[in-house]
């Protein structure tokens, strides 16, 4: 009973006005609260794990508050919404947003430290890489830039998997990050859908017209975890909505009533598998059911909850494309497509013809890959079986597709066929990419050389039918992430120096520091700060391998994941020239060379056999360089175990050259470049990718580029490449073969790869260029210019 003559509202108000407040006062009560009421230990003994929990806990109270408010200013606005649809979200650790100093103050009051509190947080590894971590950027930067945008995705219970090195080799181990909870998200039991599976399409009439109808033969039901993410410098938090797979209620009634109860459960539980596990990136997972239902959960999913919203405000659906963009982030949402026309046609009985008028005007598709060989294809047989009304309605799309375009260029079977979404043969597949480029009104590419490559290659055909289609945005990354939360040194440098700190929104505004280029304060600020971050990455590497480090060497990086065509091989066969030179050198000689400290990194897809070979040979290499005492600190190599966003956020402000060195036409973008330029490491790349809109940006004075350029490799594979390898580089793969670094068994596929006329991804053709470029960055270093004295 609330008190008489006063109205529930305002009785709310009585009990709850104003926000909770961010003095460390407020946090320290808040903290001691959720010590003793959700942690459920005694507020007088508690320890650092609590601690952290109790402090995400009231830094989740405050995001609450700021999303319920985002959530209703907006659904009274009713503005056109932005839904961005990927499997993959890398947020990396959460807790270092928004209110770090007044924590840390409220903390330390109780006997705690801030940054060893945050070091209990987990990665939150839902994703693989680039493309991952690129989504996690974009939520950053639609939050801070106020859009109305949600993150829909899969909360898988294993991320990827953690990487650890036994003998130099890999090991794959489960990554079950929810062992510990996650105080970050908001688990809503009340928001769920069934979402089917299987079954059969039978006819059926509505009002009087004819219609299909799908008879699953699996419902599952998918249950959302919000995960708010507030912009910086503004209130405006927008939801990640991820869905977990749990038992439907309404599951297999039939096995319940036949007496099989205890079969009934185990199949109910087999439901959750479906959201369990995240597909290490290898490119070519085609034709795993697995994936397929995956990608078609979270979907299904998505767009049940989108249209619920749209209903409750609007209704009918002639406004949906004003109110609704679809955002594909690769064509792993792809089935989207289907999805939305099935809903349109056999759910809201629209027309086909109203329907598909809708349907074209929202979806837009970003494509991540290069590769025509990495295109996500889906045999026949498996889509009829588990998504059979929506493969119904692909052939029709299709077959509107085919007619359309018979109109437009006529007879010309071989283009026809190359075009169309179903791929004949003797496996029929459906092709996911040119099904998204077919009903999308936009396809994105991740950097210009990318989008060149999707018009004259990759897409051709489609290109030439729709030029008006086809687009590039330029990847980037968030400065909120990867220098105010990774660098605080360096931020405060940059706030001081320029004065404010509206670059922490605005990333234009740094370019303003060039006034100060040339400032000797600045100058030395700037090393302190990189000393500072070398000095952080030593003692890790120390902890992590056991080799000591000189400061005074140059920090020399390659971090992203393993995979031949980033050519972490090449890197590694430099540095055994490096050390060859080092070895046959007088003693005097010895002096005048530069020190590095070669740190390589990344994980290799688990059945990637050569990716595996390629991390062997970086521990087996460093263990006989880091041992030679003719080398001493002139020459280290070490490898950073399960490289992944915490690591990368300590690696990358220290270090003060990286690598970025794909063949050329490989890399659709790359973001790592971007991370270490903003923390004042310098590039060592191939003209690949973003990297040419970077050179145009800081010159390629400014830079060490080298190798290949995209549209010399076909005539460069014409040849046979081992033939255009230099006599360096037919020696250094000599000592891996004849066993210089033992395991010379192990190693013979390996080096297999780049000779005897294979050599695939050029590195011997680039070898010498690469090599010069090194000497390049050398000279550089001892002349003081790569910001060291
Ligand atoms: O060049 C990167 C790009 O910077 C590209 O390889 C990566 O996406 C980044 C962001 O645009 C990418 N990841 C995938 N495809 N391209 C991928 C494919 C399958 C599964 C997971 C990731």
């Amino acid at each position: 009973g609330f008190v008489a003559g006063k109205s529930k509202t305002d009785r709310m108000f009585e009990l709850m006005d104003g926000f909770l407040k961010n003095d460390p006062d407020s946090l320290q009560k808040d903290i001691l609260h959720h010590v003793e009421y959700t942690v459920a230990r005694s507020r007088f003994s508690f320890d650092d794990f609590e601690a952290y929990q109790a402090l995400s806990l009231s830094v989740r109270d405050r995001l609450i508050e700021r999303w319920h408010d985002t959530q209703q200013y907006f659904k009274k606005k009713d503005p056109k919404r932005l839904y961005f649809l990927s499997l993959e979200f890398l947020m990396g650790n959460v807790i270092n947003l928004g209110i770090r100093d007044q924590c840390a103050e409220a903390l330390s009051q109780l006997g705690f430290e801030y940054e060893v509190l945050a070091e209990q947080e987990g990665d939150a590894a839902l994703g693989n890489g680039g493309l991952a971590r690129l989504s996690a950027c974009q939520m950053d930067s639609l939050a801070t830039l106020d859009y109305p945008a949600w993150g829909y995705g899969l909360r898988y219970q294993y991320g990827l998997f953690r990487q650890i090195i036994l003998d130099g080799f890999q090991h794959e181990q489960p990554d079950y990050w929810l062992n510990f909870g996650n105080p970050w998200e908001i688990e809503r039991v009340h928001v769920s859908y069934p979402v089917k599976f299987y079954g059969t399409v039978k006819e059926d009439t509505v009002n009087g017209k004819k219609c299909k109808v799908w008879i699953p033969g699996e419902t599952v039901e998918a249950v959302a975890y919000d995960n708010p993410i507030p912009g910086y410098g503004t209130r405006n938090t927008i939801n990640l909505r991820l869905w977990a797979a749990k038992p439907s209620d309404g599951y297999d009634i039939e096995s319940y009533n036949t007496g099989d109860y205890i079969n009934a459960i185990v199949n109910r539980q087999k439901a959750e598998t479906i959201s369990n596990v995240l597909y290490p990136d290898d490119r070519t997972y085609q034709g795993k059911e697995l994936r397929l239902k995956q990608q078609y959960f979270f979907v299904s999913a998505s767009l049940q909850d989108i249209v619920r919203r749209f209903k409750d405000v609007h209704g009918n659906f002639d406004d949906f494309p004003d109110k609704v963009a679809l955002q594909l982030n690769d064509t792993h949402p792809s089935i989207s497509i289907a999805e939305l026309m099935r809903v349109l046609l056999d759910e809201e009985h629209l027309s086909w013809k109203k329907s598909w008028h809708i349907l074209k005007q929202v979806f837009s598709f970003t494509t991540h890959t290069v590769l025509p060989e990495a295109l996500e294809k889906v045999p026949i047989d498996l889509f009829q079986n588990v998504l059979p009304r929506h493969l119904q309605i692909i052939y029709e799309i299709n077959f509107a597709f085919m007619e359309e375009l018979k109109r437009k260029i006529g007879q010309d079977y071989v283009r026809l066929s190359r075009m169309s979404i179903v791929e004949e043969g003797a496996v029929k597949n459906i092709r996911v990419a040119n099904l998204s480029i077919v009903c999308s009104h936009t396809v994105n590419g991740v950097s210009r050389a990318h989008y060149e490559l999707l018009k004259t290659r990759v897409f051709k055909d489609f290109y030439e039918l729709w030029p008006e289609k086809f687009q590039y945005k330029t990847n980037g990354v968030t400065q909120r992430r990867w220098i105010v939360v990774s660098n605080p040194s360096l931020c405060a440098l940059i706030s001081k120096w320029l004065g404010t700190e509206s670059w922490i929104r605005d990333i234009d505004i740094l370019t303003r520091l060039r006034e100060h280029a040339s400032n000797s304060d600045l100058q030395k600020e700037w090393m302190m700060v990189k000393k500072i971050n070398k000095q952080r990455l030593a003692e890790y590497i120390e902890t992590m391998s056991g080799v000591k480090v000189s400061l005074d060497a140059m920090f020399d990086v390659q971090v992203k994941r393993i995979h031949e065509y980033k050519r972490q091989l090449l890197n590694i066969l430099g540095v055994i020239h490096r050390y060859d030179c080092i070895k046959n050198m007088e003693k005097t000689e010895r002096e005048k060379v530069v020190p590095r400290v070669c740190i390589i990194g990344g994980k290799a897809p688990p059945g990637y056999e050569i990716a595996k070979k390629i991390i062997k040979l970086c521990h087996a290499v460093a263990e006989t360089i880091n041992n030679d005492d003719d080398v001493g600190d002139l020459l280290k190599l070490v490898f950073i175990p399960d490289y992944n966003v915490s690591v990368a956020e300590l690696v990358i402000p220290g270090s003060d050259l990286s690598q970025h060195i794909s063949t050329a036409g490989h890399e659709a973008s790359g973001t790592g470049s971007m991370k270490f330029l903003m923390n004042g490491c310098l590039l060592l790349a191939t003209a690949d990718g973003s990297t040419n809109e970077i050179i145009e940006e800081i010159g390629e004075e400014n830079m060490f580029i080298f190798g290949a350029k995209i549209n010399e490799i076909p005539a460069l594979r014409e040849k046979d490449s081992s033939n255009n390898a230099p006599l360096q580089f037919v020696r250094v793969v000599r000592m891996v073969r004849d066993g210089y670094f033992g395991f010379k068994d192990y190693f013979k596929l390996l080096c297999d790869t780049v000779e005897n006329g294979k050599d695939f991804y050029l590195l011997g053709s680039d070898f010498a260029s690469y090599l010069e470029a090194q000497f390049h960055g050398d000279a550089c270093w001892q002349n003081g210019m790569l910001g060291n004295t």
